[in-house]
């Protein structure tokens, strides 16, 4: 069954949904975008996801041409469309088609594009066991060159970072900032537990806000766990008794070796495996 695309609120099959040539989004990366999860037919945090990408949009002056409650409603007809309750689910948002030059006043019609598709999973081993990961030496972009808070369309930092884990046979890598401190890695956020209370780095080491991010730190709160943000050293993560990851395509997932070195007991620990489990149970509640 060929996926249903919707093009600026038109459902249409995929091969239909096609964007011009001349669209700054294309040739620029100039345009923002969301990852989601629909769990059950219902989209996880929808608003805090449409929220974010407004934010993304403000931050480079791109008008996105619907309201959020007409795109949550698209967002809705096309996981339906699809006949997908569990899938991923892609808004994108481009400046639209333009000159060849950079000049974001001279291009017309932003397209405002929302895909479901299936959702490409790690495999449960990683759950179960653990990953390793390593640190890229690409640095995460200085937030004075590009705020990493903006979900642009241009994520060639976040992929220079995932070609040198690959590289290294990881499917994720620690990315640190100019500060050499502690960031994220190239599509998760990072926590470390260290005495029981969860720790992770604030907005400004220069990281994307996840949403899955946030939800860990209201579960944690929840269940009484001391959750704080504060800056982090790689050293902090090497000598922590567990670190784990957050993300909407990787959910949580422990961390079991960073670099080389083993982390903790090198096995999942007590605090990520709650807050796992929590987390499971609050996506699918
Ligand atoms: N940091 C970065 C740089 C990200 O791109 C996260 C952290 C985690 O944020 P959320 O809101 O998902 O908890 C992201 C999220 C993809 C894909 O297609 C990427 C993300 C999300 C979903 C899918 O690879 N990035």
């Amino acid at each position: 069954m060929p996926r249903i695309v919707a093009m600026n609120g038109r459902l249409v099959p995929e091969a239909e949904a096609t964007v011009s040539v001349f669209d700054h989004g294309l040739l620029y990366g100039d345009g923002v975008f969301e990852g989601m999860r629909a769990y059950g037919g219902r989209v996880f945090r929808l608003a805090e996801h449409l929220d974010r990408l407004w934010h993304s949009a403000r931050a480079i002056a791109l008008e996105i041409p619907v309201t959020k409650e007409a795109l949550a409603r698209t967002v809705d007809e096309t996981v339906a469309a699809n006949g997908q309750p569990d899938g991923y689910v892609r808004l994108v948002v481009t400046r639209g088609a333009g000159t060849l030059g950079l000049d974001p006043n001279r291009t017309a019609h932003p397209q405002v594009i929302v895909i479901v598709d299936t959702i490409a999973l790690y495999p449960r081993e990683h759950y179960e066991r653990g990953l390793r990961i390593v640190t890229a030496a690409t640095q995460r972009t200085h937030p004075a060159a590009l705020s990493p808070r903006i979900k642009s369309l241009n994520y060639l930092n976040n992929i220079m970072a995932k070609l040198e884990g690959l590289q290294a046979g990881c499917v994720e890598a620690l990315m640190l900032n100019h500060k050499g401190e502690v960031a994220e890695c190239t599509a998760d956020n990072v926590f470390a537990v260290r005495r029981g209370a969860v720790v992770t780095p604030p907005p400004d080491a220069g990281i994307l806000e996840g949403i899955t991010r946030g939800a860990v730190m209201e579960l944690a709160a929840a269940a009484g766990i001391d959750c704080r943000e504060t800056t982090l050293t790689r050293h902090d993560l090497y000598t922590a008794d567990e670190v784990f990851i957050t993300g909407t395509a990787a959910e949580v997932v422990p961390v079991v070796e960073i670099d080389g070195r083993r982390i903790g007991a090198g096995v999942p620990g007590p605090v990520t495996k709650r807050l796992a489990a929590d987390f499971h149970a609050l996506v699918r509640s």
